[in-house]
């Protein structure tokens, strides 16, 4: 680990992310104070922000891949993947509705989750042994939020704020990934009635299980692993899409059903 802020720094910015998730309101990005950081720097903070929703009573469910798709990174102006967790205060069922108040710019984006039965673990870690590891996959929509100002951020200060993550909601029907081809599968979102984004799940790395292999070998970076019955999220197939109060979002997936959930 390029770890490369002091503790007294990542307890800051650790306490600076979390006023800005948990009140809704945007910040700086981080490099901004600090332009030496590192993205290890930014895996420190997000450690930290876990541990302390930990001893909040939070639940970990699982992982999340970010910025897998060609279509994100040049959205967001990343050229490198990135992961964050996923708490069981995140969740929302499916068909629910989601309180934009809470939210500072919210987004949402289609992504192919995987629920695992056995434990992966890095540092090499491949699509296969993901795919052996998987006891089904189902469809996802993730509700990302940046707390910088802008939706504007680097790769240091997005990991900070555990990638953007603020809810997620998976739903459909549920399949063995080995029945599926999950390269050509197909994904639309629609908002409002109205067709918004589409892609096939390649677009995240070539293979969805790709993603989830990165994120078990970023895991091992952490000094962690990816124990079974985690829920992972592969990363967005398309670009995301802003969501206002009063939206209506549906991802329809060929396959795996769809997945909708409404704002107010
Ligand atoms: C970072 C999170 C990206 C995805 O699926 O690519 C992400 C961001 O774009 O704000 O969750
Ligand atoms: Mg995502």
């Amino acid at each position: 680990m390029n770890i490369t802020l002091s503790s007294e720094a990542i307890t800051r910015l650790t306490e600076r992310v979390e006023g800005a998730q948990t009140r809704a309101y945007s910040i700086p990005k981080l490099t901004n104070e600090y332009p030496e950081m590192t993205a290890d720097d930014g895996y420190a903070v997000q450690l930290s922000l876990l541990k302390r929703f930990q001893e909040q009573g939070h639940k970990l469910i699982g992982w999340k891949a970010g910025l897998t798709s060609k279509a994100k990174m040049q959205q967001m102006g990343v050229n490198q993947p990135s992961i964050g967790f996923l708490t069981d205060l995140m969740f929302r069922p499916e068909n629910s509705v989601i309180t934009t108040e809470d939210l500072v710019h919210p987004k949402v984006e289609c992504e192919v989750a995987f629920v695992t039965k056995d434990d992966l673990t890095g540092p090499d870690c491949t699509a296969a042994q993901v795919m052996a590891a998987t006891d089904y996959v189902l469809p996802s929509i993730e509700i990302i939020d940046s707390r910088f100002a802008g939706f504007k951020f680097d790769l240091p200060s997005v990991i900070a704020d555990n990638s953007s993550s603020s809810r997620y909601v998976a739903g459909g029907r549920p399949r063995l990934a080995e029945d599926l081809d999950l390269r050509t599968l197909g994904v639309v979102l629609e908002k409002n009635g109205e067709i918004v984004e589409m892609g096939a799940a390649a677009e995240v790395m070539g293979h969805p299980a790709e993603a989830v292999a990165m994120l078990v070998n970023i895991l091992h970076h952490l000094g962690e692993s990816l124990p079974a019955g985690s829920f992972v999220m592969s990363g967005g197939i398309t670009a995301a899409v802003a969501v206002n109060a009063g939206d209506h979002v549906i991802a329809r997936f060929q396959e795996l059903g769809s997945v909708s959930i409404r704002f107010e």
